[in-house]
């Protein structure tokens, strides 16, 4: 399996808990290596270009006003079939479906605060890597 990247994001409700170290260490433990991360506090424009897939759906207002109600950690993740793991150590979108041993099943709050975003396909985690990363900001 070749070793590839994704993007996460340790979100707000998370930052605000002082989790970001523990979510990275289940991150680190799940077979990922963080190759480049930074805090920042995202602006509305950000938040509404990251999640514009979304712009049609009934909670993309209160999915950006959280998004920039504290600071997040952006990350790029490497490994064995990165985007794969990261979804899988992430569990599932809602904590009340996510499986034990998954970030969101140990942190997650509700469907909307739940603690991490990671890109759903190869394709899309180039375009978000690429929203928040310059290359040189990547260390492998
Ligand atoms: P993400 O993009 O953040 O990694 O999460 P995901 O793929 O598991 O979920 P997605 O369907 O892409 O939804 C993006 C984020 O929107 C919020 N959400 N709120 N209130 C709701 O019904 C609802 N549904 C989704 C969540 O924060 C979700 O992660
Ligand atoms: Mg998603």
């Amino acid at each position: 399996m070749a070793v590839t990247r994704t993007f996460s994001i340790i979100k707000p409700d998370a930052t605000k808990r002082n989790l970001t170290g523990a979510v990275t260490k289940m991150l680190e433990d799940a077979g990922l290596r963080v190759v480049a991360s930074k805090r920042i506090h995202m602006s509305r424009e950000q938040a509404e270009g990251f999640y514009a897939v979304h712009k049609d759906r009934p909670f993309f207002g209160e999915l950006v006003d959280f998004m920039m109600s504290e600071p997040v950690v952006v990350q790029v993740l490497e490994g064995e079939d990165a985007v794969k793991r990261n979804r899988d150590i992430m569990g599932a979108t809602n904590p009340a479906e996510a499986d034990d041993g998954t970030i969101r099943k140990e942190y997650a709050l509700s469907i909307g605060e739940n603690t991490v975003h990671g890109s759903d396909s190869e394709e899309n985690a180039k375009i978000e890597i690429d929203y928040f990363f310059d290359e040189d900001e990547i260390v492998g």
